[in-house]
Parts: C-alpha cells; sequence; structure tokens
C-alpha cells in the first residue's frame, strides 16, 4: 500500500500492465518476506540478545527470575503459536505462481485480468483435502480443495474450488449438518481423515442429493495421484459480465496439462503411513527441481437465454453441464512455480472466499454459493483473530486498497488523514468512489431481476438427485466401474450399523445402477435391490466421456517417476541409457539400492543411489526398471525387500522393465509379461513399448490377475 493519497485513476487500475509494472506489484506483496541471513539475534523489541541458551537464575543452580523479559518473551510466543486450524480442508498445501491470459477475453468478462494477451497475474493456490485434521495424511479418500486467488490489478478473485464438480448439499444451511456427519466421530474423534464411518453414511444415506457426489468422491477421483493430475471445478455457476454489461452464466474449470489419474486403493492406504506427506512432498519436491504444475484455466459458458434450456437447474450445486454439451473454453494458463517460504506464514495464514471478486465476475443465486458468500469472511475471525485479515502479506490486494474502515485487532497500516468517513471535506473527500465503467470502474453487481415470495423450501427444479449420477456411472470404463464398487464395499463395510449399510444399498445404489446396488450388496452380505426406490427418469442418460479418467491421460511419462532398482554389480551402462532415456522425455529416475550406501557397477564403478528399497518403496514410484548384472540380480533374488518391490509394483499395475539377468526375477516371481511387463537384452529393446505403457499410467488388464498377490 503507498502512503500518497491514490489519484482516481490508481483507484481504478488499468487495463494492462507492462512487465516492470508486473514486478512492481510482485514486489508490494513480497516486501514482507525476512531473511535473517547475516542478523543478529534480537527481541521482538530488537534488543541483540547475548545468550539464548540459558535463563537468567540467582546463581548457577539458584531458581529462575520472573525478571527475564528475554525467556518471557520467547516462552509467551510459543505458548501462543498455535491458531484454530480451518474447521473443513484444515490439511493441505500451496504454491505461488503466475496465470497468463490467452488472450482479450473481454467479450465474455470486463475482468482485467483476462483482457489482455499474455497479461499476467500473481496467484497462490492451495490445495486439501476436506476431512482430516492438519497433521493427518494426504492419500485419504476424500473430496480435494483447489483454492485459487488472483493479485489482480482489480483487487484479489478467489476460485474457491474442489477437483469434483459437484457438492454433497444443494442447501448452505445442510453444511454444519455433513460436516458433522463427516469428521471424526464425536465420542472418540475416531476415524481420522476418513468417510469410512457411520456417522457420514447415516446422513449420506438419508440425503439423497448427496448421491451424485459421493459417487465421484467413492470414484478414483477421491485419490489423486498428485495436485498436478487433478481436474478442478468452481462448482457453482457463476457469472461473467462484459464490457457492455452482458451477463453470461459459467462454470470453471482447470484441466491439468500433466492430464488426470489417480492412485490405486492399496496405494493409498499404505502410503498414508509410510508417507503422509506424499501430495504435498510431491508438490514441494517438483517445483524446487524447476518441474512445475500447470492447468489451463477454462469456462462453460451458457446465455441467459439457456438458463431454463437444461434438464436440470443451473442453480444446483449437485449438477454438472456435460462438457459434450457446453465445450470448455480455455483462458488462460497458470503455472505453479514457488514454494512458500514460510508454512505457517503464506498457506496457514492464507483466506480464501468466494466472496473476493472483482468486477466483471458475479454470482449465481445457487443456494450454496450464497451461504458461502457469508461463512468465508465468518470463519476468518475467529482463525485469523480479526477483520483485519486482509492485511496479513499473504492475502493483501497488490492494488491499492483504501476506505474508511478502521481500527480492530492486528491493524497494521498507519492510517494518515483526519477524515475517517465519507463524505468529508477534511481531507478533500479522499478516498472516493469509483463509477461503474466499462474497464477499470468500481464494482456493480450485476442487475439481476429478482421477485418472490419469502419462503422456505427447495425449488422442484433441484429433486432430481439420481439422473446426474447414473451418467457418471455409466461414464465409467470397466475399471473405474469396479474400483467405485470396491470403494463403497470398503467404507459400508466399516460401517457397524447394518442398517445404514442396507439404506445406502436400497434407497440410494439402487437408483444410481441396479447393477452397482446389486454387486455392492453382494460384497456386504446383503439381498440385492430389484428395482429403484424411487421411479427413473427417463431417458437414461448417455454417457459422458469427459468424465471418465481414462479419457483425461496426456499420452506422454513427463514428470513421472521411475525406481531403477540397483545393488553391487548391477550393468552400469544400462542404468545410465536408461536414465538418459527417461530425462530426454522428462521423466525422473532415482536409484535405489538394498541400503542407502553406493552400490558397486559390474565394471568396478561406484554409483550412489537415492535410498533403500525399504525407504523409498515402489508405491512412492509410477514404475520399476531392473538392470541386469549377475551379481546385482542374485543379491535381489535372495532379498525379500527387493522381491516385495516388484511384487508390489505389479500389484499396483505399475510398468516394469526388466534387462538381462533381471528376467530370472520374473520368474522367481512367477509374473507374467504384459503390456507393462517388459523384459529385454538391451534398453533399446524395451524402453519404448515402456514409455507407451507408461503414459498409459496403469496397465487395467492386470488387475484381475494381480488380486493374488498378497498385500
Ligand atoms: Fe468451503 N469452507 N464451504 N466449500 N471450502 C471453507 O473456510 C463452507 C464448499 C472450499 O484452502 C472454510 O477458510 C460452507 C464448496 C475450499 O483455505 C469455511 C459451504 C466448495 C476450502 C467453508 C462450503 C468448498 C474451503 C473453512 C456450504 C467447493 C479451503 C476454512 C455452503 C466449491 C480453502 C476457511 C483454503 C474452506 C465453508 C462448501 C471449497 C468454513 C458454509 C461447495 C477449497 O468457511
Amino acid at each position: 500500500m503507498t502512503d500518497k493519497t491514490p489519484t482516481q485513476s490508481e483507484l481504478a487500475g488499468t487495463d494492462t500492465v507492462d512487465r516492470a509494472n508486473h514486478n512492481a506489484k510482485l514486489d508490494q506483496l513480497e516486501r514482507f518476506r525476512a531473511d535473517a541471513t547475516g542478523e543478529a539475534l534480537t527481541t521482538n523489541q530488537g534488543v541483540k540478545i547475548a545468550d539464548n541458551q540459558n535463563t537468567l537464575k540467582a546463581g548457577g543452580r539458584g531458581p529462575s527470575l520472573l525478571e527475564d523479559f528475554i525467556m518471557r518473551e520467547k516462552i509467551t510466543h510459543f505458548d501462543h503459536e498455535r491458531i484454530p486450524e480451518r474447521i473443513v480442508h484444515a490439511r493441505g498445501a500451496a504454491a505461488h505462481g503466475v496465470f497468463v491470459s490467452y488472450g482479450d477475453h473481454s467479450w465474455l468478462t470486463k475482468a482485467a485480468f483476462l483482457a489482455a494477451e499474455d497479461k499476467e497475474t500473481p496467484v497462490f493456490v492451495r490445495f486439501s483435502t476436506v476431512q482430516g485434521s492438519r497433521g493427518s495424511a494426504d492419500t485419504v479418500r476424500d473430496v480435494r480443495g483447489f483454492a485459487t486467488k488472483f493479485y489482480t490489478d482489480e483487487g484479489n478473485f478467489d476460485l474457491v474450488g474442489n477437483n469434483m464438480p459437484v457438492f454433497f448439499i444443494q442447501d448452505a444451511i445442510k453444511f454444519p449438518d455433513f460436516v458433522h456427519a463427516v469428521k471424526p466421530e464425536p465420542h472418540n474423534e475416531i476415524p481420522q481423515g476418513q468417510s469410512a464411518h457411520d456417522t457420514f453414511w447415516d446422513f449420506v444415506s438419508l440425503t439423497p442429493e448427496s448421491a451424485h457426489m459421493v459417487l465421484w468422491v467413492m470414484s478414483d477421483r477421491g485419490i489423486p495421484r498428485s495436485y498436478r493430475a487433478m481436474e478442478g471445478f468452481g462448482v457453482h455457476t457463476f457469472r461473467m459480465v462484459n464490457v457492455e454489461g452482458v451477463s453470461r452464466f459459467v462454470k470453471f474449470h482447470w484441466k491439468p496439462v500433466a492430464g488426470a489419474f489417480s492412485l490405486v486403493w492399496d496405494e493409498t492406504l499404505k502410503l498414508a503411513g509410510k508417507d503422509p506427506d506424499f501430495n504435498r512432498r510431491d508438490l514441494w519436491e517438483s517445483i524446487e527441481m524447476g518441474d512445475y504444475f500447470e492447468w489451463e484455466l477454462g469456462v462453460q459458458v451458457v446465455e441467459e437465454a439457456d438458463e431454463h434450456s437444461f434438464d436440470f437447474d443451473l442453480l444446483d450445486p449437485t449438477k454438472i453441464i456435460p462438457e459434450e454439451l457446453v465445450p470448455v473454453r480455455k483462458l488462460g494458463r497458470m503455472t505453479l512455480n514457488r514454494n512458500p517460504d514460510n508454512f505457517f506464514a503464506e498457506t496457514e495464514q492464507a483466506a480464501f472466499h468466494t466472496g473476493h471478486i472483482v468486477p466483471g465476475i458475479d454470482f449465481s443465486n445457487d443456494p450454496l454459493l450464497q451461504g458461502r458468500l457469508f461463512s468465508y469472511t465468518d470463519t476468518q475471525l475467529l482463525r485469523l483473530g480479526g477483520p483485519n485479515f486482509h492485511e496479513i502479506p499473504i492475502n493483501r490486494p497488490v492494488c491499492p486498497f483504501h476506505n474508511n474502515q478502521r481500527d480492530a485487532f492486528h491493524r497494521q497500516t498507519i492510517h494518515k488523514g483526519r477524515a475517517s468517513y465519507e463524505p468529508n471535506s477534511i481531507d478533500a473527500g479522499w478516498p472516493k468512489e469509483t463509477p461503474p465503467a466499462a474497464s477499470g470502474g468500481g464494482f456493480e453487481s450485476y442487475p439481476e431481476r429478482v421477485e418472490g415470495h419469502k419462503i422456505r423450501n427447495r425449488s422442484e427444479s433441484f429433486g432430481d438427485h439420481f439422473s446426474q449420477a447414473t451418467l457418471f456411472w455409466n461414464s465409467m470404463s470397466e475399471p473405474e466401474k469396479e474400483h467405485i464398487i470396491g470403494a463403497y464395499t470398503f467404507e459400508l463395510g466399516k460401517v457397524e450399523r447394518i442398517f445404514i449399510r442396507e439404506r445406502q444399498v436400497n434407497e440410494i445404489l439402487a437408483n444410481i445402477d441396479l447393477e452397482l446396488a446389486r454387486r455392492v450388496a453382494e460384497n456386504l452380505g446383503l439381498p440385492a435391490p430389484t428395482k429403484p426406490s424411487v421411479p427413473k427418469k427417463e431417458p437414461t442418460p448417455p454417457s459422458s466421456p469427459a468424465l471418465s479418467l481414462m479419457n483425461h491421460l496426456s499420452g506422454n511419462i513427463k514428470s513421472r517417476k521411475v525406481a531403477i532398482l540397483v545393488a553391487d554389480g548391477v550393468d552400469g551402462a544400462a542404468v545410465d541409457a536408461f536414465k538418459a532415456e527417461l530425462a530426454k522425455q522428462g521423466a525422473l529416475a532415482k536409484l535405489i539400492g538394498p541400503s542407502p550406501a553406493p552400490v558397486t557397477t559390474a565394471d568396478g564403478k561406484q554409483l550412489v543411489t537415492d535410498a533403500a528399497m525399504d525407504g523409498m518403496p515402489s508405491i512412492a514410484f509410477d514404475a520399476v526398471f531392473v538392470p541386469g548384472g549377475a551379481a546385482s540380480v542374485e543379491a535381489m533374488s535372495k532379498n525379500g525387500v527387493a522381491k516385495h518391490y516388484l511384487l508390489e509394483a505389479y500389484k499396483h499395475l505399475k510398468p516394469i522393465a526388466v534387462l538381462g539377468e533381471a528376467r530370472q526375477l520374473l520368474a522367481a516371481l512367477a509374473l507374467q509379461p504384459d503390456a507393462g511387463l517388459l523384459e529385454g537384452d538391451d534398453v533399446a529393446g524395451v524402453f519404448g513399448n515402456f514409455v507407451q505403457a507408461l503414459g498409459q499410467h496403469r496397465i487395467w488388464a492386470r488387475e484381475a490377475m494381480a488380486e493374488s498377490i498378497p498385500a
């Protein structure tokens, strides 16, 4: 914030920003960072500290003295270090980046950050799970939050979305009920980070509007492989308003450049123990290596006149607009390229809000969205301790901001001038309103015409809870359907009350798809329902290919992680050749040995390994390569951890390539070659097929066979 009185044009901002201006704005965001390198250790008052090891005492063995202001300040501050974690989305990780507009989208919105080709806007994105507390594991089955703060020239725009395009409930007033049901149970705070318990299934089995969303959560979308591999959605219908004041409805989408793909269930369970920071670590390490996460921002656009032309209500947040019906138009690209310096100051204190919008973006009357507009300020008041959370560096707009709000806890701005009211003549009337304008003007709500009786009810147009769930089910590939059946079976199998299991099967699943209900019922030992409990809406929805993850693979292996298993006597040339080929494709290789010690190749060279087999198990990788070398393979064939490594990679449907002597391992483990289990004499002989298999993410055809592998 500048301390000079802004002019009207400064208040309004500008349409395009040159690079110097952009950097100046970034500096503004960055000027609160502190680097203590070369600096003296001081108290908070700036007094240099001579001894940070010992409390002031009466004699070497005497009592400590209350007078010790240095110790008291340090301990007091420590005692107050924790703030309340978020009531939902407590577990998260974030990164800085930049959004670049593909062009001038002013036909659609007057938002300045979308008004020119190559226009850059700094962003901060936080990913999260919903249910678990701040220290819970990353890989649990759950929705992922995908919240983006755009620091635009016209103020902050927060797109507070999820990795699923629908939600559990249709009206905000149900949110505390839903959250109480999904959170750990109140008597013993079990289970952590999971929906597999009675209260969740009790609530959703009694709440048919949740059917569609629960199906998404039970699908592979609930266990993403990486934050980089998730789609993101604004969920609600929003509005975009253009320079002429024309409003259109939009749904926001983030399309991952890496493609969208997921973990397999057994992997997630193991990762939750072996690396609870799996997704967070992946984000952090990738950015440190310069391997950035990227998405394209897109919108589905619906003309105002077409509001009622769908067989669902655009305001209903349990519905998607199938992409085949309304395509996603790409507006720009976001790259996450910088890790935060401090988790608490940035990630934990970031305050997102659906109500942070800029001119050119507006709300719809979605009753869930309307409730969120209240909730996000309210929650920050408690979590961040007062109404000045916008002054915390990570939350500050990068454009000037001035008004007559004053005081309150943690105020950092020192306001000059006498007049903190408006109108005033003492300070020449400043700060002044800015009239709305085609661009650069003050915010003006879209003048939507509304009328109605004051009533508490749900529109009939929100009444169909199952057709789109059926659409989702019909759009799944066979492996995805099997995973969904497995997920319902696992979760409902943890539900103690049989009547809850029965209700979910008979009154929810049977209305989505009878075969789904039959399979889950069979697995749970329940009678299979023979008909839906509510009349089916005709016609049966066709499929929407955009819903299946199988149609979201990028086909390349960029950023994929490959374990190369090595032991003393390994064929060093094959290791080098494989690594070089992977590097050409942008994939990452790590050398994994029997222990953290370096290994010696067959030709006597030392190979420094990245980790030991038990320290970095196959679940941390997308594929495994075992080079030849008689002694190396001989050692692995006698090593249970090495054998388990391969069996587990096989079980998790990952590509495995073996060369030369390493073929013996496949025979010893009785693994049959398939499209992803590749053997050969040299790297050139296997690499092409290896890339193809890895580009497909998993060898789904292996799944039935892999079930016989011990967990
Ligand atoms: Fe949130 N949500 N939410 N939510 N939400 C919060 O705000 C709330 C909803 C979402 O990384 C809270 O700062 C209500 C839908 C994300 O910091 C809180 C309702 C979607 C995040 C809150 C919803 C979301 C939150 C908790 C129903 C997807 C994490 C801490 C009316 C479109 C943001 C906080 C971050 C966080 C309320 C429903 C996404 C309590 C009342 C739908 C990604 O304000």
